[in-house]
């Protein structure tokens, strides 16, 4: 049988030298060398044509190149019986932490004033603000969002976390499901959004929940576009209320030239670049689960077609 590999952005070539010696026996490759579909029995993808995975009749497995599985759910015909695994690595993690810490400093050190006053040659003090004077919200406290929270717990920020169930993690305040999203996010001077996109959290940074952060927060957003509902975000940064905004994925991708986004000054654009996979890290984990589909033990990192992540 054979493991197809298809991504929307990794080169294949790079990708099979990585995986074949992992998995000598298997045979690899990519979709334009798939001539019987009828011969692959598990797929490693990222972001694949729509219908492509139905149309493959002795699919047994998938294994997605990245942790949220949005992108494959949304295709009506993708095949939610089958075992579908994520990407979840130390790796990604560490990359996430370094993305929320990264901003979540620009912001707390004023980088962007000192810009400004550099730019025109202003030399001006700014009064500092203790990290514990700071709380940071987490959205999402799964093994990004944990991650992250553990990072700026070290720097000294207050930290509270919001979630599907209740969490215990020493230093982080937790709040748990639709009933207690208000009571956290009045407490956050700084909005990190690391939510898997589904049903529920779709449209979740909206005016009212916007409303209802400290005036003066900041967002910043790398779960998915789809998480903030963009005119609503873009209206409490003109009115002020929200001091600035950080996006690294959008609801339209690559985001279109005529954006607003791409000029409005309080805002940061990254281009869904906050975390990625490298094949040295990931290959041990995608191997591994291979192994345990062909020996029939169970999969690992498992997707919850329930939840949807
Ligand atoms: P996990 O599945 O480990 O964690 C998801 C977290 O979100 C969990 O804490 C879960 O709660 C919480 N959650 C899910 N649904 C709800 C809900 N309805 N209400 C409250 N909380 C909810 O995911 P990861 O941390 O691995 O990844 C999170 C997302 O980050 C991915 O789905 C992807 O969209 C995005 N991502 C972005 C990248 C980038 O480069 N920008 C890179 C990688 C990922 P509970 O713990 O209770 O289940
Ligand atoms: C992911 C991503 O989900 O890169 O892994 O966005």
């Amino acid at each position: 049988m054979t493991i197809l590999f298809q991504s929307l952005i990794h080169d294949p070539d790079l990708w099979i030298d990585a995986l074949q010696p992992a998995l000598p026996d298997e045979d690899i490759r990519p979709l334009a060398e798939i001539d019987d579909k009828a011969s692959v029995d598990a797929a490693i993808v990222l972001a694949p044509p729509h219908g492509l995975l139905a149309s493959l009749p002795n699919l047994k497995f998938v294994q997605n190149l990245g942790a949220g599985v949005d992108g494959l759910l949304k295709d009506p015909s993708y095949p939610r019986h089958l075992p579908l695994a994520r990407m979840v690595d130390d790796g990604l993690a560490n990359k996430m932490a370094e993305y929320v810490v990264l901003h979540v400093l620009r912001y707390h050190r004023q980088v962007e004033a000192m810009q400004f006053n550099q730019r025109n040659k202003i030399w001006k003090w700014l009064p500092p603000v203790d990290a514990s004077e700071r709380c940071i919200g987490i959205m999402g406290m799964g093994e990004l969002g944990i991650a992250a929270a553990k990072r700026l717990l070290g720097f000294g920020f207050q930290v509270v976390s919001w979630s599907r169930r209740l969490k215990a993690i020493d230093g982080v305040a937790s709040f748990h499901g639709a009933d207690q999203l208000e009571g956290f996010l009045r407490h956050c001077q700084m909005l990190v959004c690391l939510l898997p996109l589904t049903p529920e959290t779709t449209g979740i940074i909206n005016r009212r929940t916007l409303s209802l952060l400290p005036r003066g927060a900041y967002v910043i957003n790398a779960g998915r576009g789809g998480h903030v509902a963009e005119h609503d975000l873009l209206h409490a940064l003109d009115n002020d209320y929200i001091a600035g905004a950080t996006l690294d994925v959008f609801a339209e991708e690559p985001l279109r030239q005529d954006h607003p986004f791409w000029v409005h000054p309080k805002v940061t654009v990254t281009p869904h670049n906050a975390a990625d996979i490298i094949p040295s890290r990931v290959v041990p984990y995608i191997a591994d689960n291979i192994r345990r589909l062909r020996e029939g033990r169970p999969l690992l990192r498992l997707v919850d077609m329930k939840t949807g992540y």
